[in-house]
């Protein structure tokens, strides 16, 4: 079909013309997949993926590096409709939760349905049709997009003077280079956070030398991991009633310990402040090390590291902790404030993430052509984390204020799903063209937020993370996820506009 073909066939309402809806997805990682799957199931059939990268699963193609390991618990950090009896420990390693995903795509036949090489690079709203732009595809028309880009994608590259004329090998994590051996290197890692702290736990055994530029301690609690055998897998392979039961658990005893601690609970808190202190006590016997990495703000103001291996890592005599300021970087290594050059074969960037693009910088506009970083200005909004006013039939999977840090992101993906499907649904009974929030619901929620988050743990915890936006506050969901996952199980659409009307904006 030309596109002229195609918009004129889709002038009309879906809903009243009683067609399926054009649906467009933005990435294919976690949450990605998890649409195709339960849009299917709900009848929207329609839909199409784009996916900048050659291959699917997002922050877990993205991340190689080694050590990697995921701080959820396994049974709950899975699809609810694809439990895995195969899980092999009890916080699944990063190459298996890629296997399972890939395993996933393949069960439930979203592959036919995804484009990959294909970066979005622009959406524009035609009230009420969105027209999508993506590298090596036509111009083509949608009634729903759908963004699930993902929040930690974009690496965060340090802006250290000097640091093009290094002259070893040199990569950001989530771009980890498989052709650079770090055996018997001297290797210099900047960044203490987990990803740095799985990664220094599992090569510093082999390396000449690790050093560890540290510009803050992090908290680092004891990772409870466990090895599932064989007889408990064939177990649950038996009876499979039993999956829910683990998923459950497990996010009962997320949400009743570290969430509870994130939102101030003191008591919480002071649980996990001694259990990270009584592990750093037996695992690191020097004192004055002991000292440097101590954190003199509170756990859980940062995202709280789970990672068993670090201190015995640091403590090691081929390891060094620095924790003197970066001036520069040179042909040969770092440069720190004392003055010394610490010589380097190979500098790894574990600088984190720009977490305040999701899915910029694809140029988004929305009615009037308001355009969305301008009416983020560095400091993303959504509606329950999915929706914006004024980017009518436009909505985020795992968008800003959400719940995150130590929860399943998956559950999280699933419950907005299910959320967002009722809305379509709704859309479909009202014969209606476009939906979109409110804007006093939308300045009402955020106006909610804002009040509450000033005295979540993020903003008094004495500390600066990347949950603080360029407004100075958490860009997170305040409240505890028990509220969240209550509050979406049944749209209110007096929050919303739904609208018969299909009115061009443009
Ligand atoms: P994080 O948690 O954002 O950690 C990044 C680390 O890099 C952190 O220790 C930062 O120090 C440090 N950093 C960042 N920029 C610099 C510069 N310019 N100089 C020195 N040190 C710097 O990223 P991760 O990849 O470890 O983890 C991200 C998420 O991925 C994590 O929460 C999990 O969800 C998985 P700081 O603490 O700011 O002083």
């Amino acid at each position: 079909m030309s596109q002229a073909e195609d918009i004129a066939s889709l002038t009309s309402c879906w809903a009243k013309e009683g067609r399926t809806p054009r649906i467009a997805i933005v990435g294919a990682g976690l949450s990605g997949i998890g649409a195709v799957i339960a849009l299917r199931k709900a009848g929207y059939t329609d839909l199409t993926v784009y996916e900048k990268a050659d291959k699917i699963g997002g922050t877990w193609r993205d991340n190689r590096y080694p050590g990697l390991s995921c701080d959820v618990p396994s049974y709950w950090y899975s699809y609810s409709f694809a439990p895995n009896p195969d899980w092999s420990h009890r916080f699944s390693y990063g190459p298996e939760i890629f296997r399972y995903i890939e395993g996933v795509a393949k069960e439930f036949d979203v592959m036919s349905v995804v484009n990959l090489n294909s970066p979005v690079t622009e959406m524009t709203y035609l009230g009420p049709k969105w027209r999508l732009k993506a590298e090596g595809h036509e111009e083509q028309i949608f009634d729903f997009l759908i963004s699930a880009t993902g929040i930690l994608h974009h690496p965060n590259y340090p802006d250290i003077k000097g640091i093009d004329s290094f002259k070893g090998a040199m990569f950001h994590t989530a771009r980890w280079d498989d052709s650079v051996s770090l055996e018997g290197k001297r290797v210099g890692i900047i960044g203490t956070g987990s990803t740095s702290a799985q990664i220094v736990g599992a090569v510093t055994k082999k390396v000449k030398k690790m050093s560890v530029f540290q510009r803050t301690p992090h908290w680092i609690a004891p990772l409870p991991q466990k090895k599932y055998s064989f007889i408990w897998k064939k177990i649950l392979r038996v009876c499979p009633w039993m999956h829910p039961h683990l998923s459950n658990f497990y996010k009962r005893h997320m949400l009743n310990t570290f969430a509870k601690a994130t939102i101030g609970d003191v008591k919480e808190q002071r649980k996990i402040e001694q259990a990270c202190l009584k592990t750093l006590a037996k695992d690191v016997t020097d004192p004055a090390l002991r000292v440097k990495l101590t954190p003199s703000y509170k756990a859980t103001c940062k995202r709280l590291i789970f990672c068993s291996d670090f201190y015995p890592a640091i403590s090691r005599d081929n390891a060094e902790l620095v924790t003197e300021g970066i001036t520069c970087i040179e042909p040969e290594g770092i440069r720190t404030e004392d003055g010394r050059l610490h010589e380097l074969d190979v500098l790894i960037l574990a600088t984190g993430f720009k977490v305040s693009e999701f899915m910029l910088p694809a140029k988004v506009y929305g009615e009037n052509n308001l355009e969305l970083s301008e009416v983020w200005d560095g400091a993303p909004r959504a509606h329950r984390a999915m929706t914006i006013p004024n980017f009518p039939n436009f909505w985020m999977l795992e968008g800003p204020t959400g719940p995150v840090g130590n929860l399943s992101l998956i559950s999280i993906t699933e419950t907005q799903l299910a959320y967002m499907i009722k809305c379509l649904d709704q859309m479909k009974a009202e014969k209606a063209a476009s939906i979109a929030v409110k804007q006093e619901t939308f300045d009402a929620f955020n106006k909610a937020i804002a009040e509450e988050v000033v005295g979540t743990t993020w903003a008094t915890g004495g500390c600066d993370s990347w949950y603080i936006d360029k407004t100075g506050t958490p860009n997170l969901y305040p409240w505890h996820p028990s509220i969240f996952y209550n509050e979406m199980q049944q749209p209110d659409f007096s929050e919303y506009q739904l609208s018969q009307e299909s009115v061009s904006s443009t």
